[in-house]
C-alpha cells in the first residue's frame, strides 16, 4: 500500500487541503488535480507546494468549481506552472486515469445527481479503480447504490460520504455501536470555527446554509456572495444547524447499525472565531446483550481543525478503498463499513 496514486477533482478548500495532507502520508502520490478551467497532471507526482501557492487565495466562491475572477485573469489551477487551461477538466483527468489508483471527487454537489453523473463518466470511459466522494446529502446514497452492479462490472470501488460527517463521525458511531445489541439513537453534533478558514471554505459554508429551514439547495447555489454574507450577518456570524439531511443516517442504516430515523446530525458554525463553538461529539445510545442501557461517546479535540478532520479521513478511506479494489472488491461502500487506513 505504499504506491497509491490519486487525482483530485476540485481545488476548493477540500481539494487543496487533501493535497497538503497527502504530503504527510506515506505512499500517497497526487498525480492530477483540476478545477473548472485548468488541469495539472504529472504521473511522477505533482509539485504540491507549487500548486498550492498558485491556487492559494484565488479560488472562487463556489469552492473551486470556477476559476476565473471578474478581472478575467486566469486563476485557480490554470495559474500553476504544471497546469494547462482546459474546457474539459474532468474528461482530461479521465483520459489519464489508466494509471491512477483513486480519484477523490471534491466538487460541490449542489445538484444531487452531480457526483453520480461524474461517476458515470468514469464508467463510460472504462475506468477501473477507486472513486471517493465527500458528499453530504442522504438522498445521493440511493443514486450511488443504484449503480452498484455497474461499478462491480467496471471494477470500481466507490466510497461515499468520506469526509467528517458523513465520514469520520459515521465510522466512529459504527465503532461506538459495537457494545450494543440494539442501538436506539445516534446523535452527531459538530462544532466548526472558521474565521481565518472562511475564504478557503466558502463552498462548505454555502452547502451548510442550504440546511437552514428557510433555504434549500437551489437557493444556496443561486445566492450571491453578498447574500451569503447577509445570512451570516443575520446570525451574528454563528449559525446553529439542526436535523441536517446528512447521509450519516442512511449510511448507518445500510451498515445494519440502526434505522436512519434514529440518527440526528446538527452543529454550530462560527465564522467569527477559529475556536470551535462546541465540542464535536458522537453519542451512541443502546442496550447491551445483558440488558444495560448506555451511551458511548466519541469526541474530537477542540484543537483539531475541520480541515484535519475532513481530509485525513478522506485520504484514509481512499487508501482503504485501494486495498479493497486490489483485492477485487467492487461496488459501493460507506464509511461505516470500512476502517480508514492511516
Ligand atoms: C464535513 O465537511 O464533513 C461537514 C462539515 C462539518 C465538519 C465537522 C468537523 C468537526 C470538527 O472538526 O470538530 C459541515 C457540515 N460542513
Amino acid at each position: 500500500m505504499n504506491d497509491v496514486t490519486f487525482a483530485v477533482l476540485g481545488t476548493g478548500g477540500i481539494g487543496r487541503r487533501t493535497l497538503e495532507v497527502s504530503k504527510h502520508k506515506d505512499g500517497l502520490t497526487p498525480v492530477a488535480a483540476c478545477d473548472r478551467h485548468g488541469v495539472a497532471v504529472d504521473h511522477d507526482g505533482l509539485d504540491v507546494d507549487e500548486l498550492l501557492s498558485a491556487t492559494e487565495g484565488n479560488i472562487a466562491s463556489d469552492g473551486g468549481a470556477s476559476a476565473v475572477k471578474e478581472t478575467g485573469e486566469m486563476k485557480g489551477v490554470a495559474a500553476s506552472t504544471q497546469a494547462v487551461s482546459t474546457d474539459t477538466p474532468i474528461d482530461d483527468i479521465i483520459a489519464e486515469s489508466d494509471d491512477i489508483d483513486a480519484v477523490l471527487i471534491a466538487l460541490p454537489n449542489f445538484e444531487h445527481d452531480f457526483i453520480p453523473r461524474v461517476a458515470d463518466r468514469f464508467v463510460d470511459a472504462g475506468y477501473s479503480g477507486v472513486l471517493v466522494d465527500v458528499l453530504k446529502r442522504s438522498r445521493v446514497i440511493g443514486m450511488l447504490d443504484e449503480r452498484t452492479e455497474t461499478f462491480e462490472e467496471s471494477g470500481i470501488t466507490f466510497v461515499c460520504g468520506a469526509g467528517a460527517t458523513p465520514g469520520f463521525l459515521t465510522g466512529a458511531a459504527a465503532l461506538a455501536a459495537q457494545s450494543f445489541v440494539e442501538v436506539d439513537e445516534v446523535e452527531i453534533w459538530w462544532g466548526v470555527g472558521l474565521k481565518s478558514g472562511y475564504e478557503d471554505n466558502r463552498g462548505t459554508v454555502r452547502e451548510d446554509i442550504a440546511h437552514l429551514p428557510e433555504y434549500d439547495i437551489n437557493d444556496a447555489r443561486e445566492m450571491s456572495d453578498e447574500e451569503i454574507a447577509e445570512v451570516i450577518d443575520e446570525h451574528d456570524g454563528v449559525i446553529e444547524f439542526n436535523d441536517m439531511e446528512h447521509a450519516d443516517d442512511v449510511l448507518l442504516e445500510r451498515a445494519g447499525i440502526c434505522d436512519a430515523e434514529d440518527v440526528t446530525v446538527g452543529g454550530i458554525l462560527d465564522v467569527t472565531s477559529d475556536e470551535k463553538p462546541t465540542t464535536t461529539t458522537v453519542r451512541v445510545t443502546g442496550t447491551t446483550f445483558d440488558g444495560e442501557r448506555g451511551t458511548n461517546t466519541f469526541q474530537l479535540d477542540d484543537n483539531t481543525s475541520m480541515e484535519a478532520n475532513v481530509n485525513g479521513p478522506a485520504l484514509g478511506y481512499l487508501k482503504s478503498a485501494v486495498r479493497r479494489n486490489r483485492a477485487g472488491e467492487y461496488g459501493v461502500f460507506g464509511p461505516a463499513e470500512l476502517l480508514p487506513q492511516f
